[in-house]
């Protein structure tokens, strides 16, 4: 797998969030469009997981943690095998696998992200366990910028790094907007991210 053909995978879901967000006249379309590039290299570079084996215990973590970015994530999901392409089309319909927020009975989903700013400490949670457990798996994390201003975004980043969690990766999607605005403006986290 080459950059370009990661670049057109990004684009391929850039272009499902679109209808998937259009289908269902709801969702967040922004953050989906922004993460694109990351999910396009975490789930067809990256990750060492197999949809055949959504539970597999050696399996890779991600945690999206800016959890109302999931037309992406679903889109990028089913491109993967971990359920059908079809299930797209019940984005936020009732009753339906497919919510706003990630949910755990989703095959390939493995925190129910939502609230902002939970990610980093769960997935902390993943990290040390694999460490005691003695796996070899990694955690990647997902975060946003507006999502940062949370102050448990910092506490966690604090207790990886006290409890030496070199098995967890926190990405950044460093979009520079949130839902009311510029980061910036709304809150400036620079230079943390500088
Ligand atoms: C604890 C909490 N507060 C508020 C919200 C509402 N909310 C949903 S998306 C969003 C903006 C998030 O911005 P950012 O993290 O930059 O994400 P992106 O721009 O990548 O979508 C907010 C405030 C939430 N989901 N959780």
């Amino acid at each position: 797998m080459d950059i370009e053909e990661l670049k057109k995978i990004a684009n391929e879901l850039r272009k499902e969030s679109l209808k998937i967000v259009y289908n269902a006249q709801s969702g967040h379309l922004g953050g989906s469009l922004s993460e694109s590039d990351l999910l396009a290299a975490l789930y067809f570079y990256k990750l060492n997981i197999d949809s055949k084996k959504p539970s597999w215990k050696d399996r890779d973590r991600f945690v999206l943690s800016k959890g109302h970015a999931s037309p992406a994530y679903y889109a990028a999901l089913s491109m993967k095998g971990f359920f059908n392409k079809k299930e797209l089309d019940n984005f936020r319909k009732i009753d339906n696998m497919l919510q706003g927020h990630p949910e755990l009975n989703t095959p390939g989903v493995d925190f129910a992200g939502g609230s902002l700013g939970q990610g980093i400490c769960f997935a902390n949670g993943i990290a040390l366990a694999g460490k005691l457990d003695k796996k070899n798996y990694k955690v990647f994390v997902l975060i946003g910028d507006g999502e940062s201003q949370e102050g448990s975004v910092w506490e966690a980043a604090m207790a990886a790094a006290h409890h030496q969690l070199d098995n967890l990766i926190v990405i950044l999607d460093k979009n520079q907007v949130q839902e009311t605005g510029k980061t910036k403006e709304v809150m400036n986290i620079d230079p943390a991210t500088d």
